[in-house]
């Protein structure tokens, strides 16, 4: 069985709002460490990458807003996720909003020759410095995984792109920016709306997902974007969109991940302690990585 490393990364830099930096804790407090442990695995936690606190930082440019620092803590989190890959173990990386995956994804690149990325979010996080309507690094990392955006943070690692576009996939989304939409279709990213999670159903759609990401891949990255989920399910995140994923829906995309055998990485970002109520969204985010590790009924 492969051994988990749980990494935090405390960054709130690339989106507008503070508290998104507590996701980790939250996560943490929430139990995941010991409900890995109860599933059989060896857990070790290894503790924060060292972000920067944006009250000591200015804003110098509005359509890449904390662009160094965020690029900063994406290169510390490639080092410590390419290590853990080296190691052969699985990175559990806990943000934090949504740009740290610009460093998961590099550091998960750097070891694996091919691999695919399943994006679970309501958002299609594919905008650019000239696509972006609020210059918030959040609503780029896709982008910046498969190839377009800053090259400071196209260099990470020192190659790009850092996934074929041909085997990621969206899922869940249900607000897209216009110019993000002719981006998506423009790198050939695969996404299922939540219209077609509707009429499809959940466990079609993971069907194909595993697919486009899996097949002819050495492996699966799963970016978990908690608010893919409703937020009634998910309150704590910055930036709610109401028609999202259910509670039984998310779990067994996870439950189809887990029977795939493929994952061999995870992104959980997003969570917002501030705007959550009674720790509900960690507690949603620990569930839903048990039944990705494993958890069944009996
Ligand atoms: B998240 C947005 F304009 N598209 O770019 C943007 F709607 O990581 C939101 O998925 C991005 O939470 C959301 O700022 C990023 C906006
Ligand atoms: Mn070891
Ligand atoms: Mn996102
Ligand atoms: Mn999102």
């Amino acid at each position: 069985m492969k051994e988990l490393r749980i990494i935090g990364v405390p960054s709130d830099l690339g989106q507008g709002r503070r508290g998104v930096d507590m996701g980790p804790s939250a996560i943490r407090y929430a139990g995941l460490e010991e409900r890995l442990k109860d599933l059989g695995y060896r857990v070790q936690d290894l503790g924060n990458v060292e972000v920067p606190t944006p009250e000591m930082h200015r804003v110098t440019n509005e359509k890449l807003k904390y662009l160094n620092e965020v690029r900063k803590v994406c290169e510390s989190l490639y080092e410590q996720v390419r290590q853990v890959m080296e190691a052969g173990h699985v990175p559990i990386i806990l943000g934090g909003d949504h740009s740290i995956s610009i460093g998961s994804v590099a550091g998960v690149a750097a070891g694996q020759r091919s691999f695919g990325v399943i994006w679970f979010d309501a958002h299609g996080d594919m905008n650019t410095e000239e696509t972006t309507p609020s210059g918030n690094i959040h609503g780029m990392p896709l982008a910046v995984n498969v190839g377009y955006g800053h090259p400071d943070l196209l260099n990470i690692g020192g190659f790009t792109p850092k996934v074929k576009p041909e085997n990621v996939v969206l899922v869940g989304i249900r607000s897209i920016d216009r110019d993000e939409a002719a981006l998506i279709r423009q790198a050939g990213i695969k996404a299922y709306t939540m219209a077609e999670i509707d009429q499809l159903g959940m466990a079609a759609v993971m069907k194909e997902a595993i697919q486009i990401a899996g097949s002819g891949t050495d492996g699966i990255h799963l970016s978990l974007d908690l608010d893919a989920l409703d937020p009634m399910f998910a309150p704590g995140v910055g930036t709610p969109v109401n028609g999202g994923v259910t509670y039984r829906e998310g779990h067994l995309a996870m439950e189809l991940l887990a029977a795939s055998g493929k994952v061999i990485s995870v992104d959980v970002v997003e969570v917002n302690p501030i705007l959550d109520e009674k720790n509900r969204t960690a507690q949603m985010a620990v569930e839903l990585v048990q039944s990705l590790f494993g958890k069944t009924v009996m």
